[in-house]
């Protein structure tokens, strides 16, 4: 029990003048430990069962220096509560991050679906939205190579209606039963639990060999679409088929893409290796703050609507999930917008309890008969038993629908609804107020005849592996075909087994001969090249869809990006003022990095506050940067590994630089050669000819100066 010495009060304990709350007192204990005790009328720390607890610091003993007694329940309550803090991550998309926000219908579907949510406009649905990494575990590094979880729980008027997505448009595999070996084949390997978070490796290269319903996807997975900037600058997408059914009780097909309206933008190869050691959490952090900021992220949701005859008439079959339908072919109309703009109070409560559930529907909205989404269907929901614990997850308040729900389901673990009735079933003449089904507002399937032998077989109509993944790549700009080739040397180069590679070089030709060939001389591979079989369709040459790039989408912008300035002792004031205006004039946010966290005096004699330290604020974490650097500034920075490093990375992941005159040795040691994107800054003036430049993206020309394009 702690004494009576008081101390003086810390900051924190001064008094809370939002809320008047009157502070807690420090107490020194006997044995020196600090004591934080409530005033007047401050809440009482309790157990879980409300007792007000007397010391949280000591445990329950036979005097000062004797053992614990087993009595102790506050002491044993405690430790039994932390003990059962973790529950099972999720078995894929462990690591998510998530916000609260809301979707806005600004067009409305009601000539094709009754499902209000996409019928009201300008009615806010509240939503929560959780993105991912997939195969990394829970406390693995965001920017990890990985496709990317985009999963959106709508909180309808009809209920809870789910689109569990991903980043990228299509699939792995066409049939829900090889879901575990795909998982089983890109996780750690069983028998020595590595690698973490990566593809790159002997399994999942051996299972994706022996796989060409994969190729399509995998052209994407090797893409920068898996090194995105920030979840705040990528695509979504349904990937399946849905129906939507109208009032008539016609369907249509439709699938579902998020836009970001910030653009799209991905990092570089080199960057993501860094990124992820300078800082793990960079996505989570970028999402974060950005909302806490104001600066909230917004998405448009675009749908793709097309018939039953305008199915059948694609050179694929649109119940395939490993192909896409271009927009060029089925063009999106846009009919809303996502806004995130509240971070979770409680990351585990919210972010990691949410469950979400494909087959979370709504009236007006179906299912196709895509073979993965029915897999799917099944998959989520019994999942979250394991993880979860409790057939009863959907009271739990992130997942509870925010309209009235009532059925005649009781009891179970952890049963949160007193659920006051007698009757527990219906009919019932007892209790003919209940809950009951309704025949013009409750869900209805579409009535799609089926009446087929049931067999274990693969549609033919499914068959063709090889066209869209040739059509992706060639839809490509250079530099993304460039990346997409140094991807797959890459994660090539970490596989042990030769014929694992060799198989693989089989399939990159039949997608593409220069595809298989450039990977085959980035690797220096001498082995033979296995063929693809041949009984499995030829490719054909479909259209090239620009849709399917990163690069040149939307207007250039700099919104929502990171401006980072090294400054020194001495730097040029007007030079550093410009550039602060220029980048908030550009909608960025500027960071300033100095040697030391305390800032720089600059040269007219005024101080800048540092928002970093230079060795913990590496040039990774800014999409465009700045030396302005004094002569002494700079010779004092020529002999900081961690200054070169800087201005070596800024270049070679070719990224905009701007410069004072001054800070050129630096630039020279740095091996910074002069282009397009190096820009000089003399005076304030300048600073908007960097934004401007950093607006339309990275130098792609300097590419082939910084690392052996093969
Ligand atoms: Fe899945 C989670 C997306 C195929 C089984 N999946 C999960 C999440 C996303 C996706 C975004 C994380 C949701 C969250 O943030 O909690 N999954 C997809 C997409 C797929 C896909 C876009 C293909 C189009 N998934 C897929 C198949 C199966 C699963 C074929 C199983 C047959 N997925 C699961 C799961 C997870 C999951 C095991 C793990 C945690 C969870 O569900 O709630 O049930």
């Amino acid at each position: 029990m702690a004494s009576s010495k008081k101390t003086a009060p810390r900051a924190a304990a001064k008094p809370n003048t939002k809320t008047a709350m009157p502070a807690a007192e420090f107490v020194v204990g006997d044995g020196g430990e600090l004591h934080q005790v409530a005033a007047p009328g401050q809440p009482l720390l309790t157990t879980n069962h409300g007792l007000p607890i007397s010391d949280d610091h000591n445990s329950l003993k036979a005097g000062p220096r004797g053992p614990v007694l087993l009595e102790d329940f506050i002491l044993r309550e405690k430790i039994f509560h932390f003990d059962h803090e973790r529950i099972p991550e999720r078995v894929v998309h462990a690591r998510g991050l998530a916000a609260h926000g809301y979707f806005e219908l600004t067009d409305s579907l009601a000539d094709f679906t009754t499902a209000k949510v996409l019928t009201e406009v300008g009615e806010r649905t509240p939503v929560f939205t959780r993105f991912s990494t997939v195969a990394g575990n829970k406390g693995s590094a965001d920017v990890a190579r990985d496709v990317r979880g985009f999963a959106v729980k709508f909180y309808t008027k009809q209920g809870n209606w789910d689109i569990v997505g991903n980043n990228i448009p299509v699939f792995f595999i066409q049939d829900a039963i090889k879901f575990p070996d795909l998982i089983h084949a890109v996780k750690e390997e069983p028998d020595r639990g590595f690698p973490q978070a990566q593809s790159a490796h002997d399994t999942f290269w051996d299972w994706i060999a022996c796989t060409p319903e994969a190729m399509h996807m995998v052209m994407w997975q090797m893409s920068d679409r898996t090194i995105p900037r920030s979840v705040r600058f990528m695509q979504g997408f349904g990937v399946h088929s849905f129906r939507l059914i109208n009032a008539e009780g016609q369907s249509t097909f439709v699938k579902f893409h998020w836009t970001p309206v910030l653009n799209m933008q991905s990092v570089v190869w080199d960057e993501a290796v860094k990124l992820n050691g300078a800082d793990p959490d960079y996505h989570r952090r970028d999402l974060y703050t950005s909302i806490r900021d104001g600066e909230h992220p917004a998405w448009e949701l675009g749908v793709q609507l097309f018939t039953e005859d305008e199915a059948a008439a694609f050179d694929f079959d649109h119940l395939d999930s490993t192909k896409i339908i271009p927009e060029e072919v089925v063009p999106l109309r846009t009919i809303g917008r996502l806004v995130l703009d509240r971070n979770p109070a409680n990351v585990f409560a919210e972010t990691e309890q949410v469950a979400y559930c494909t087959q979370n529907m709504v009236p007006g909205i179906d299912f196709s008969d895509d073979p993965l989404l029915h897999g799917r269907n099944f998959s989520y929901l019994d999942t979250q038993l394991s993880r979860l614990g409790s057939t009863n997850f959907h009271q739990i308040p992130i997942n509870a629908p925010k309209c009235p729900f009532a059925n005649m389901q009781r009891d179970g673990h952890m049963q949160t609804h007193p659920q006051a009735t007698r009757v527990a079933y219906t009919p019932s003449l007892i209790d003919p107020s209940g809950p009951r089904e309704s025949h013009t507002e409750g869900f209805r399937s579409f009535p799609a005849a089926v009446e087929k032998p049931k067999a274990r077989v693969r549609s033919a109509t499914f068959g063709d592996h090889y066209s869209q993944a040739r059509q992706f790549f060639m839809s490509q700009t250079e530099p993304e075909q460039d990346h997409i080739v140094a991807a797959l040397v890459f994660e090539l180069s970490k596989v042990e087994l030769p014929i694992i590679r060799s198989t693989m070089l089989g399939h990159l030709v039949r997608i593409d001969v220069s595809l298989g060939e450039r990977v085959a001389a980035g690797l220096g591979h001498r082995g033979e090249i296995v063929p693809a079989p041949t009984d499995i369709p030829a490719r054909t040459d479909l259209a090239v869809s620009p849709k399917l790039s990163i690069i040149g989408q939307g207007p250039p912008t700099l919104v929502g990006r990171l401006v980072g300035a090294l400054v020194t002792d001495g730097a040029d004031s007007k030079v550093v003022g410009g550039l602060i205006k220029a980048a908030k004039a550009a909608g960025a946010s500027i960071k300033i990095v100095c040697p030391r966290l305390g800032g720089v005096v600059l040269d007219d004699g005024s101080t800048l506050a540092a928002d970093f330290q230079m060795a913990g604020a590496p040039s990774v974490l800014f999409d465009t940067v700045a030396v302005i650097a004094s002569e002494a500034g700079t010779t004092a920075l020529l002999g900081e590994a961690a200054a070169v490093s800087w201005v070596h990375d800024a270049f070679a992941h070719l990224k905009v630089i701007g410069h004072t005159a001054a800070a050129q040795p630096l630039l020279d040691a740095a091996g910074v050669e002069p282009d397009a994107g190096i820009v000089a800054l003399a005076k304030g003036g300048d600073a908007a000819t960097l934004t401007d430049t950093a607006a339309a993206g990275r130098i792609w020309a300097r590419e082939p100066s910084v690392r052996t394009v093969y």
